[in-house]
């Protein structure tokens, strides 16, 4: 065939498959396909820049995105835009007027639609046990006139700091200080009915204006029944979950039933020790059963979210850069959770394929097969291999040398071609002479078994028939 005709030919089949393919979706056009949830966090981003990046977003697998909380904070001296270096501002409500720093009601609203045209839905990230620092408002009024909806001092506790905390009581109703802000986070009376009215008013605003759900900030700071009460007015179908630092799995378990899932620190805490220099990724073999993960239907999920991404806090849980992509890449693999993905991390090569892979393998069940069933060697503290129904495998390798045998069993997965989704190179599995199934082809004909380079994870999903 010469050039020209390989093209036409190219090109008919491309229009042939192109409608089969409107064939398939004019008959299945009914249902919705059901997809996973991935979040995208777009940490500190301006609406409108948010906007602008919806096809990317879009493309990368991403069906939910968490926006920063959307309210009046003070004024930032960086151009909140382009820089990330006040975000801790947008964590400090002055008002709940969408007007702020990341951009307008109508910036947001604009977002909101353009989203949904494209079938993403929004998360909005709500502040409620606390207002902003009052130096920033000292000219306006005294404390606490300068703020619009909580002028009177009987809407706030008492102004001391949370010292201890272990004592839940001083969690609860003392401020949020920090070493660099000694004045601290004004405490607010979520108890009283006016308060939750004004928090509902503005969650009610949200959602006329299209808001999908919410993520409720610095849960561990407001008791069990104000929380009750202000997730009152949320709708079945909205998506929302509680910001939960649990030091331990009861204390994360805690909000829940409150919040359908919470953040899931207990498995940052397993996936920091699994990928820790000596560490052993085979304990990462159903967390759950251990309670060192939140059960799955529970679980938002991350290796790292924007508090361990912050610079001087919680250190314990920072990653080294490969193990950050390796670890996201196993939140990614398994079955479980709600995996919420940060601005920073969102669109490296390995991530988008997890991402992918995650939204491929919804319904999938999971199991993670013993190396010892798969070659020599291959039961290791650096390789593990989760696999999803018998049509998804992925391998995760996190030492510093590449893991190649030349020959592999896989007993779990069907007979076919795979393709893995970020180097985009297949992988075949068929019976052996003993009838036994094997990787019998790996990128090239010429080869079968496992290559896998050095601190490198890869998502197979077979293709289809
Ligand atoms: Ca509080």
């Amino acid at each position: 065939m010469d050039t020209k005709n390989r093209l036409a030919f190219s090109f008919l089949i491309t229009w042939v498959c192109t409608c089969f393919l409107a064939v398939i979706i004019g008959l299945t056009s009914n249902a919705a396909p059901a997809k996973a949830d991935v979040i995208y966090h777009a940490f500190d981003e301006c609406f409108a820049n948010v906007t602008a990046e919806l096809p990317e977003i879009k493309a990368a697998g991403y069906n939910y995105i968490q926006i920063s909380p959307p309210n009046q904070t003070p004024s930032r001296e960086d151009d909140a835009c382009t820089s990330d270096k006040y975000w801790y501002f947008q964590y400090q409500p002055y008002d709940y007027v969408l007007e702020g720093n990341l951009g307008s009601e109508q910036d947001l609203k604009d977002l909101i639609d353009a989203a949904h045209e494209r079938g993403i839905k929004i998360i909005a990230d709500v502040v409620f046990n606390h207002m902003a620092n009052y130096r920033f408002y000292k000219d306006v009024a005294p404390f606490p006139e300068a703020y619009p909806l909580y002028p009177k001092k009987e809407y706030f506790h008492e102004a001391k700091c949370i010292a201890n905390y272990n004592n839940s009581y001083e969690v609860e109703n003392d401020w949020l200080c920090s070493p660099n802000d000694k004045e601290g986070l004004p405490d607010l009376r979520t108890d009283l009915p006016y308060v939750q009215q004004k928090q509902h008013e503005y969650m009610q605003k949200l959602m006329d204006l299209g808001i999908d759900g919410f993520r409720f900030d610095a849960v561990k700071h407001i008791s069990v029944e104000d929380l009750e009460k202000i997730v009152e007015i949320i709708p079945e179908d909205k998506f929302y979950y509680g910001e939960a630092i649990g030091r331990n799995f009861d204390e994360s378990m805690k909000y829940i039933p409150v919040f359908p899932k919470v953040t899931d620190f207990q498995l940052v805490n397993t996936l920091k020790s699994a990928f820790t220099y000596g560490g052993d990724l085979r304990s990462l073999i159903n967390p759950v059963d251990t309670q060192r993960a939140v059960p799955g239907d529970n679980a938002v999920t991350f290796a790292r979210n924007h508090d361990t991404w912050a610079i001087g806090q919680f250190d314990n849980w920072k990653f080294d850069k490969n193990d950050l992509v390796l670890a996201t890449a196993y939140v990614l693999g398994r079955k479980e959770g709600t995996p919420l993905i940060l601005t920073f991390d969102a669109f490296d090569p390995t991530i988008v394929a997890g991402t992918k892979f995650h939204q491929q393998m919804m319904g999938e069940s999971q199991y993670y097969r013993n190396g010892n069933e798969i070659a020599d060697s291959a039961d290791s503290p650096n390789l593990l291999l989760i696999e999803r129904g018998d049509k998804g495998l992925t391998i995760i390798n996190k030492a510093g040398e590449t893991f190649d045998v030349s020959a592999a069993k896989m007993p779990g997965l069907g007979v076919g071609c795979y393709n893995e989704l970020q180097y985009d190179f297949e992988m075949c599995v068929d019976y052996g002479g003993d009838g036994q199934k094997y990787i019998n082809k790996w990128g090239s004909p010429n080869r079968g078994g496992i290559e896998i380079g050095p601190r490198t994870a890869l998502f197979f999903v077979k293709n289809e028939a």
